[in-house]
């Protein structure tokens, strides 16, 4: 990864992991909480140079979506405030990801030196890796010397270029596309324009007719930021453009402010480009893009599993009524195990991933499977009432489950502690604690 682009980055996103962080770790979470946390990312939002009518928007969706609708089933009001701020986050960073698959000719479009030789460049490199042959076609005679940038990035990677020896940008593209007819994908780097000067505006209307691309990718810097919206409509009105990339993501605090203003105007970003080698180049996905910004590892995968887990809700009602009985001990560990291995689980919980070490997770996931087995010997009337189990029958749970009776001991011990911790959340730890307590519950510290 590129260093400025990890720089930029990691800025716009300590500044929304922080605001994470009051959600994962606040002790409590109530409405003026709430109104705190849509403020300072409003703020976030603003400073990344996202619309103010926008960031107002968003605001006001994750104030009605966490405090006026109902929590959805399943989840806990702080799973439901992080998976608001989330859902809403990647609808404005772009929501679902573009495709750019089984496409043959793609033209790229845009400003002076927003990127697009480069990024003729990056593509092709970009297709080479997927198994694919390019071929790139220089369109620019405005600029004295832009073939042979073109062709200096061609010899790099060992893909072919095409220019016309008599500068005629029509033949170009004509001979470029029959030149380069066998090959999976024809690249066309057009010269750098205004999209308000008339004349370059003409020259791409009718290469549009010529070359009739299956993509017309707009090149736009990040550092345009919100100005980002006028220029995709401008554009998209000479051309129809498909999609947008984004260059020197690295450069800029206003790389969130582009990207929204783009999807804003309708038009997909499909890479972007994080640095000046042509390695520095990223498909664009918007889910991935906002937990990373978010340092959320992958919390919707987890909220998502969460949900489709069936928590018996008998014995949540038990547990809020103080009555945590063996039986909803077993419940858990088998709701726990349907969300997969545990060191995987506490990835996907922010800020837990790397407090806690593999080795203890592997130690703590074979205990839970070994209490399993000796609460699964005990009778009905043991795992209902615990209390009654005195030195005899643990002798003989320790013999039917094939534990020792120091298992069956460190099982009551940790139950206890449990159901004393449950007392002080007032019944209500399984229900509305922090993902973090369900650790907690099965007796991993942090
Ligand atoms: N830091 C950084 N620099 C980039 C990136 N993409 C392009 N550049 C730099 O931006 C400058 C202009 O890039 P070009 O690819 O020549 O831009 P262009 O749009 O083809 O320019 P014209 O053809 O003159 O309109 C060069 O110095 C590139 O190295 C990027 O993602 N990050
Ligand atoms: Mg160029």
């Amino acid at each position: 990864m590129n260093i400025e682009f990890d720089i930029m980055f990691n800025s716009l996103s300590k500044g929304l992991s922080s605001v994470i962080r009051k959600i994962t770790t606040g002790t409590t979470l109530d409405k003026e909480a709430v109104q705190n946390i849509v403020q300072d990312i409003r703020k976030i939002l603003v400073q990344s140079d996202v619309d103010t009518s926008l960031s107002n928007q968003i605001c006001e969706n994750i104030r009605t979506k966490t405090l006026k609708n109902d929590i959805p089933k399943g989840l806990t009001l702080r799973e439901n405030v992080l998976k608001v701020i989330y859902d809403e986050l990647v609808d404005l960073l772009g929501g679902t990801p573009a495709n750019i698959n089984k496409k043959k000719k793609i033209m790229l479009i845009g400003l002076f030196g927003s990127g697009k030789t480069t990024t003729s460049g990056k593509l092709a490199k970009y297709f080479i890796k997927q198994g694919l042959k390019p071929g790139l076609v220089a369109l620019d005679y405005h600029r004295p010397g832009a073939s042979e940038q073109l062709e200096q990035l061609g010899k790099q990677i060992n893909v072919p270029v095409h220019y016309d020896k008599n500068k005629n940008v029509f033949d170009a593209a004509k001979n470029g596309m029959e030149k380069f007819s066998k090959l999976d994908v024809i690249i066309f780097d057009t010269s750098g324009r205004n999209a308000l000067d008339g004349n370059l505006a003409n020259e791409l209307k009718k290469l549009n007719e010529i070359i009739k691309p299956d993509e017309s990718i707009l090149v736009l810097p990040a550092d345009l930021g919100k100005i980002a919206k006028v220029q995709a409509e401008e554009f998209h009105k000479i051309v129809g453009i498909t999609g947008v990339i984004i260059t020197k993501m690295d450069g800029t605090a206003k790389a969130g402010g582009s990207i929204a203003a783009t999807s804003v105007s309708g038009a997909k970003v499909k890479f972007i480009g994080v640095g000046e080698k042509l390695d520095d180049f990223e498909l664009y996905n918007p889910t991935r893009f906002v937990s990373r910004l978010l340092g959320l590892g992958d919390l919707q995968t987890l909220l998502e599993k969460a949900k489709e887990i069936e928590i018996n809700k008998d014995s949540v009602e038990r547990v809020m009524e103080g009555k945590f009985t063996l039986k909803d001990f077993i419940d858990q560990i088998e709701a726990m195990e349907k969300m997969g291995p545990m060191s995987q689980i506490v990835n996907m919980i922010p800020g837990m991933g790397n407090k806690i070490s593999e080795d203890k997770l592997n130690q703590q996931e074979g205990k839970l499977k070994k209490f399993k087995h000796i609460i699964q010997s005990m009778t009905k009337e043991e795992r209902e009432l615990p209390s009654i189990i005195n030195l005899s029958r643990i002798i003989r749970i320790s013999k039917g489950s094939g534990k020792n009776e120091t298992d069956v001991r460190e099982l009551l011990n940790q139950y206890n502690s449990m159901k004393k911790m449950m007392k002080q959340f007032g019944g209500g730890g399984m229900k509305r604690g922090p993902m973090k307590d369900i650790a907690k519950q099965f007796g991993i510290s942090l």
